[in-house]
């Protein structure tokens, strides 16, 4: 754990729980100020808190406030970041030095949580989605930077898959390029996000939080860079159908791209708009898949710091 880090404030709830080898699940801030709407937003991201602490771990939201690297927010943070929504700058891997340099706010995406995650000595992430590589990349080159952190940053990410706005066989063979492991909870085919089923098959299926632990443990214990994305697909009842979400996803990858939306906005762009499209359904999808995904990643956050103290006891005796 890097303490000395001058650009990082550890909530002192999360710094005990570290120094006590408790388990603790990092959160991102983008899925707040860009991924939902307010007040829905808000809402999400207290009860991901309250459902992680009912699951024995211990929250840590990310973002960056007024220059600050953050690892933990109070519950007036997380409602100022909602509230702010769009207006607060989306912070990948680039903008962390200005930002901070300048004084200024940040939501962090999965790249930039996972950074500070590490930074904070945080091991495991929840989320919804990751970025990856957009439809039409051949062309326009957008690969999310989330790609790389994963081959960077030793930090797992517990998600829902990819939204289909993607083109989800590239961003696999991305991964492969770049050694991600592709973990399936319970299943061998990549999830979707709104669906269960995207045709394309993950790496290995693990079917407990144990089986994952000691998979992530073996990485850390070899030395091996990088993080290892878990796929969680959403619960059965709360899937879309494939139809209606393709549809949506398919519109409004044709009107980003007649609009001549590019960069850093195009996420956001293809996120609302699949929102707006599929009405109130798609939200509570949304809301629910996170849940789901904060459950596990507690669960195995649990297992990991379980089999810490285990070797620990075996080696005092
Ligand atoms: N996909 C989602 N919901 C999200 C995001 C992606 O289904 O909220 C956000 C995450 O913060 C992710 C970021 O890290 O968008 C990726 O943005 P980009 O494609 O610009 O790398
Ligand atoms: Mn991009």
């Amino acid at each position: 754990m890097n303490c000395r880090n001058e650009y990082l404030d550890i909530l002192p709830e999360v710094r005990e729980a570290l120094e006590a080898g408790k388990p603790v699940v990092a959160l991102e801030s983008t899925i707040i100020s860009h991924g939902m709407p307010y007040p829905q937003n808000v809402e999400t991201a207290l009860n991901v808190e309250k459902i992680i602490r009912e699951s024995g771990a211990v929250p840590a939201t990310i973002a960056i406030i007024g220059g600050r690297l953050k690892a933990g927010l109070s519950p007036e943070e997380i409602e100022y970041f909602g509230k702010k929504g769009r207006q607060i700058a989306k912070a990948s891997r680039r903008d962390l030095a200005a930002l901070c340099s300048r004084g200024e706010d940040g939501a962090t995406t999965v790249t930039t949580t996972m950074i500070i995650a590490h930074m904070a000595g945080i091991q495991f992430f929840a989320t919804g989605g990751i970025g990856g590589v957009h439809r039409g990349a051949e062309k326009t080159m957008d690969i999310s930077a989330d790609l790389e952190e994963l081959a960077h940053t030793p930090v797992a990410v517990i998600c829902a898959g990819a939204k289909a706005i993607l083109d989800l066989g590239l961003t696999l063979e991305y991964l492969e390029t770049r050694g991600v492991p592709v973990i399936g909870f319970g299943t061998e085919e990549l999830p979707a996000f709104y669906s269960r089923h995207s045709g394309l098959r993950v790496d290995y299926r693990m079917d407990t939080p144990e089986e994952i632990a000691a998979a992530f443990r073996a990485q850390r214990g070899m030395g091996l860079q990088g993080g290892m994305l878990i796929t969680n697909p959403i619960p059965e009842a709360y899937a879309m159908d494939d139809g209606v979400i393709n549809g949506a996803i398919d519109q409004a990858v044709a009107e980003a791209e007649e609009q001549g939306i590019r960069g850093k906005e195009i996420t956001p762009f293809l996120l609302a708009r699949v929102a707006e499209l599929t009405g109130g359904d798609s939200l509570a999808s949304n809301i629910q898949l996170v849940y789901n995904n904060a459950r596990l990643a507690s669960r195995i956050a649990a297992a990991y710091t379980g089999m810490a103290k285990e070797e620990k006891t075996a080696e005092q005796k």
